[in-house]
């Protein structure tokens, strides 16, 4: 059954090429032909109601959400195994979360507040305020790069979480709304379209779509036929060093890593 499955989400994969390359086609825009491998499959707490996903020093950072549930937490990749966790107040909904330097910086829903962590004790060292829901967050490496749950991307100065601008992401004329958890790779913004398991891939200069990333192969089996499910694919961390990406969803028991080439 194994093997079927993986042989399944190969062909999912192989889709992902086709698509980003057609979307090259139709926007074009300087997509880059993209190649995902699978590498492994691991344990990833089912209890965890995955709003935001960071890779760190061989370990991955992970936000929960839901009001009583939500947390921030130290992942080991390999067993799932959580190592670290600060539990948030039940007043909070957890959202997405990236890594500043030293800090991790984590949303919430719509109570407004970004927390500010330090990265290896998840000290509280700082909070910020903001204007309307949190959903998603990324780093580029000079701004901090938001979404709200809307068609938009927020770009805000992550020393006073002042807002710099703003993108509207398009796919041809069509805006595509809903976009929730984020992450920067390779100069694009991925992004998780919630209610969907799609990852759009955004040129963060224009809010152009460059391509799409078909993740339905992905979705535990049991999941699969529930209509209206919360249990989406949302999560998504890169590791630039070596191009590895790790997807998993919202109660899902499982983690992908995958190996990312040009092709
Ligand atoms: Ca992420």
């Amino acid at each position: 059954m194994k093997s079927i499955c993986l042989k399944a989400v190969f062909l999912t994969l192989v889709f992902v090429t086709i698509v980003s390359c057609s979307a090259q086609t139709e926007t074009a825009s300087p997509s880059r032909k993209l190649k995902l491998r699978i590498l492994a499959t691991y344990p990833h707490d089912p209890h965890s109601f995955t709003q935001g996903l960071v890779y760190e020093s061989g370990e991955l950072l992970e936000s929960a959400g839901r009001y009583g549930q939500s947390s921030l937490r130290r992942v080991e990749i390999q067993t799932g195994k959580v190592t670290q966790i600060v539990p948030q107040d039940a007043k909070f909904f957890s959202e997405g979360i990236t890594l500043v330097g030293g800090k991790i910086y984590q949303l919430t829903w719509q109570e407004q507040i970004c927390f500010v962590y330090d990265k290896k004790t998840f000290q509280l060292t700082k909070t910020f305020r903001y204007k309307g829901e949190g959903w998603g967050i990324t780093w580029d490496g000079t701004r901090l790069i938001v979404s709200d749950g809307s068609s938009q991307l927020k770009f805000y100065n992550p020393e006073t979480f002042q807002l710099q601008g703003t993108v509207v992401v398009r796919d041809g004329e069509r805006t595509v709304g809903r976009l929730n958890e984020l992450e920067y790779v390779n100069g694009e913004v991925w992004a998780n379209v919630y209610e969907t398991d799609y990852i759009v891939r955004i040129n963060p200069k224009n809010g152009r779509v460059t391509g799409w990333i078909d993740g339905r192969g992905f979705v535990p089996k049991q999941f699969r036929e529930i209509e209206n499910r919360e249990q989406v694919l949302n999560g998504i961390a890169f590791d630039p060093e070596k191009q590895r990406v790790y997807i998993t969803g919202k109660n899902w028991p499982v983690m992908y890593e995958l190996q990312l080439s040009q092709e």
